[in-house]
């Protein structure tokens, strides 16, 4: 039987990865910033009401900001509501992603624009859109592949079987990157199967599975370039186990004290993956107080003209909700709609 236990890590030596150059270490950690004051804000932003429930990624930053470092323009991201602000690292505008938190229509981007999907918040159905598009790229003979970000509790679900098999049979140039945080809501990776390891699910459909340490920056940076290496090489897709533990609630509605062991959040807390790097570069003699701090006015500034830009908008017309839900709307659907007008006034 298979077994891939073995986590791989860079940061704790004091080795760069091939090809990264200074610059490009501090490019990583200016979008580790980015996505943590995004996600810190948001929280804060939904406890002022000025945004809904929202998934908080913290301690998720090296996962997002490492494997999408490994991409090219022309290659596509698919998202999870895990990764709600990847379009950041592609420029797309804070207000944009904070629109789609607020329900506004100003937050629905057309993926084209960055190569970026939709947000997918059904569990796991994006993996076989994310296969299909690489599929589509081999096809067409284009060099780009695609990236799809999914939990631990995707890897039970029959969407990733089927996406993960079709690339697999395909040769499609598709890289599985799974953000096994432990836990599927209140559910934890022990009562989600009884694999020793997800990367190990790899094997069942012929394709390569590693495990890395998902809280090490360079460590996903490096195992998600080879993947990328062998997709756009014609060799097909390869399925990342990155290991982390959700350090934060599930979403702003969800209150873990009921189901989390909370000395085991504190310990995984010391070891957040935005401090680790900072650590690193500090050592490397690449990061002093003064930069970390021009870093981080940065990305607050952003966020600031982000919820501001978000909130000038006008607010959601209600009848897109009855627009796009069919192409020949039934009868009863548009009683429904003229009932809300009347109670709209
Ligand atoms: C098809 C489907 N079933 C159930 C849900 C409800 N749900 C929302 S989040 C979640 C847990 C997913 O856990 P995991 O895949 O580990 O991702 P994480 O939230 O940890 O990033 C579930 C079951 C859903 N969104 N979609
Ligand atoms: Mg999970």
């Amino acid at each position: 039987m298979a077994v891939t236990t073995d986590l791989r890590r860079v940061l704790d030596g004091d080795s760069v990865p091939d090809g990264l150059t200074g610059a490009d270490l501090l490019e990583l950690h200016r979008r580790m910033v980015l996505l943590r004051t995004y996600d810190e804000r948001s929280v804060v932003y939904h406890r002022q009401g000025r945004i809904g429930t929202y998934a908080i990624f913290w301690n998720h930053e090296a996962i997002q900001a490492g494997a999408t470092f490994a991409l090219r323009d022309e290659d596509w991201i698919f998202p999870s509501y895990r990764e709600s602000a990847i379009g950041l690292l592609r420029g797309m505008p804070p207000a944009t992603v904070l629109s789609w938190w607020r329900g506004n229509p100003a937050g629905w981007w057309n993926p084209a624009d960055y190569n970026v999907a939709s947000i997918c918040v059904p569990i796991g159905t994006h993996v076989p859109h994310a296969a299909g598009l690489a599929w589509g790229k081999k096809l067409k003979g284009e060099p780009a592949v695609a990236l799809v970000f999914f939990g631990d509790g995707a890897t039970s679900e029959g969407s990733f079987h089927e996406g993960a098999n079709f690339a697999a049979v395909t040769g499609a140039p598709l890289v599985l990157f799974c953000n096994n945080n432990h836990w599927a809501i209140s559910t934890p990776i022990t009562a989600q199967t009884r694999a020793e390891s997800l990367a190990d699910k790899a094997v069942g459909y012929g394709m390569p599975g590693v495990r890395v340490d998902g809280t090490d920056v360079l460590a996903v940076f490096e195992a998600t370039c080879e993947a990328v290496a062998r997709a756009r090489g014609g060799d097909g897709p390869t399925l990342i186990e990155a290991v982390t533990y959700r350090a934060a609630p599930h979403a702003t509605a969800d209150d873990p004290r009921a189901y989390i062991d909370l000395a085991r959040v504190e310990e995984e807390k010391k070891r957040e993956c935005v401090g680790r790097y900072e650590a690193y570069l500090r050592r490397a003699g690449i990061l002093h107080d003064e930069l970390a701090a021009a870093i981080r006015a940065e990305a607050a500034d952003a966020m600031r003209a982000g919820i501001a830009a978000a909130e000038a908008e006008p607010p959601a017309d209600p009848s897109l909700v009855f627009d796009h839900a069919y192409v020949d709307p039934p009868a009863t659907l548009r009683s429904d709609w003229e009932e809300l007008r009347r109670i709209l006034g």
